[in-house]
C-alpha cells in the first residue's frame, strides 16, 4: 500500500494528443498486437478486420486506451521492416482513431512515428525510450502527443545476456530520470511523458520481482508509472509454467500489485480480468 508521502507523488493527468486523462482512476491500456509472433498469441497472422475487432472487444470489457503494435519484442525476436511494420498497424491506427479514446502506437520507428501522428493518433509508446535518431525530435515537433519511455538494455535480440545489475532498481531509476530529462529538453512538456521499468526487458526474475517490490522508488521521478506485465514469463514462472494464454489470473494480480505500488496505466492483454481486479482491489483496500 502507498504511504501519504508515496500517495503526493502520484500525478493527476497524462496529457497526450487529443485527451487529457486524468490518472485518479487507473488507466487499462488494451494490448493489439497485429504481429504473427507476439509471445502471447497463437502465432497466427492479424489482419485489420480482426484487429479492430479486438479493439472494440477491449473497450467493451472496460479498456481506457487502445495500444496498437507491429513489432514484436520478446526476448531474441529479431526486427520487422519498417514497410512490413507500417502495412501491419497503419490501417488499424486509421480505424482505431474513429473509436473515441486514446489511441497508442507501439514503435520505435521514427517514420511510423510521423505517419500515426498524423493519423490523429495520440501516444508513442516507444520501449526503445525514443533513442533511435529521428524518434524524439518527430514526438518533440508535436504540440501535445503523449510518450511512454521505456527501459531496456540492448536490443530484444540480445536484451537476456545483458541482464545483470548491481542493483536493477537503482539502474532502471537512473537510466528513466536521464531519459526523461532527455526529452524534456527536447521540448516535450512533462506532463506528456509516463516511465516504464520494462518488465522482462534484460531482467531476470529476481531483478523483475526486486523491481516491483521497490516500484515505489520510481515514484519520485515526476512521471507517472506505466507497467507492462501482462501474461509475461515471469508470471508463467511463478504460476508452475503456465502458458501465456492460462495466464490472465496472474497478471491481473500482478497489475493489481503495480497499481498498489504507484503504477497508474496498466498495459494488458486481459482487460476484462484486470478491471475486475482493480475494482475489486480499490474497493477492499
Ligand atoms: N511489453 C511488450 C511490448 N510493449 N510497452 C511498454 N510500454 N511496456 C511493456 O512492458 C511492453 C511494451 C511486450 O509484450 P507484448 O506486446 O504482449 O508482446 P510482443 O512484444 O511479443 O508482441
Amino acid at each position: 500500500m502507498l504511504t501519504k508521502s508515496d500517495a503526493a507523488l502520484l500525478s493527476a493527468h497524462w496529457q497526450t494528443a487529443r485527451f487529457r486523462l486524468a490518472l485518479d482512476r487507473v488507466q487499462v491500456m488494451a494490448i493489439i498486437n497485429v504481429t504473427p509472433d507476439s509471445f502471447s498469441g497463437g502465432g497466427e497472422r492479424v489482419d485489420t478486420a480482426t484487429a479492430l475487432q479486438r479493439c472494440e472487444a477491449a473497450l467493451q470489457e472496460g479498456a481506457h486506451i487502445l495500444d496498437i503494435g507491429g513489432e514484436s519484442t520478446r526476448p531474441g525476436a529479431t526486427p520487422v521492416p519498417l514497410d512490413e511494420e507500417m502495412l501491419r498497424v497503419l490501417p488499424v491506427l486509421r480505424a482505431a482513431v474513429t473509436l473515441g479514446v486514446p489511441v497508442s502506437v507501439d514503435t520505435s520507428q521514427p517514420t511510423l512515428m510521423q505517419a500515426a501522428l498524423d493519423l490523429g493518433v495520440d501516444i508513442i509508446n516507444d520501449v526503445r525510450a525514443l533513442r533511435h535518431p529521428m524518434a524524439l525530435q518527430r514526438c518533440a515537433a508535436h504540440p501535445l502527443a503523449g510518450v511512454c519511455l521505456m527501459h531496456m538494455p540492448g536490443e530484444p535480440g540480445t536484451m537476456q545476456s545483458l541482464a545483470h545489475y548491481d542493483n536493477v532498481t537503482q539502474t532502471v531509476r537512473a537510466f528513466l530520470a536521464e531519459q526523461a530529462a532527455r526529452v524534456r529538453a527536447a521540448g516535450v512538456a512533462a506532463e506528456r511523458i509516463v516511465l516504464d521499468p520494462g518488465f522482462g526487458f534484460g531482467k531476470q526474475l529476481p531483478h523483475n520481482l526486486q523491481l516491483m517490490h521497490e516500484l515505489r522508488q520510481l515514484l519520485g521521478l515526476g512521471h507517472p508509472l506505466l507497467v507492462g506485465l501482462s501474461r509475461k514469463g515471469m508470471l508463467g514462472t511463478l504460476t508452475g509454467g503456465k502458458p501465456p494464454q492460462q495466464r490472465a489470473v496472474a497478471s491481473a494480480v500482478a497489475a493489481l500489485a503495480a497499481c498498489q505500488r504507484g503504477a497508474q496505466i496498466v498495459r494488458v492483454h486481459d482487460v476484462a480480468a484486470t478491471v475486475d481486479a482493480l475494482a475489486v482491489g480499490h474497493a477492499l483496500m
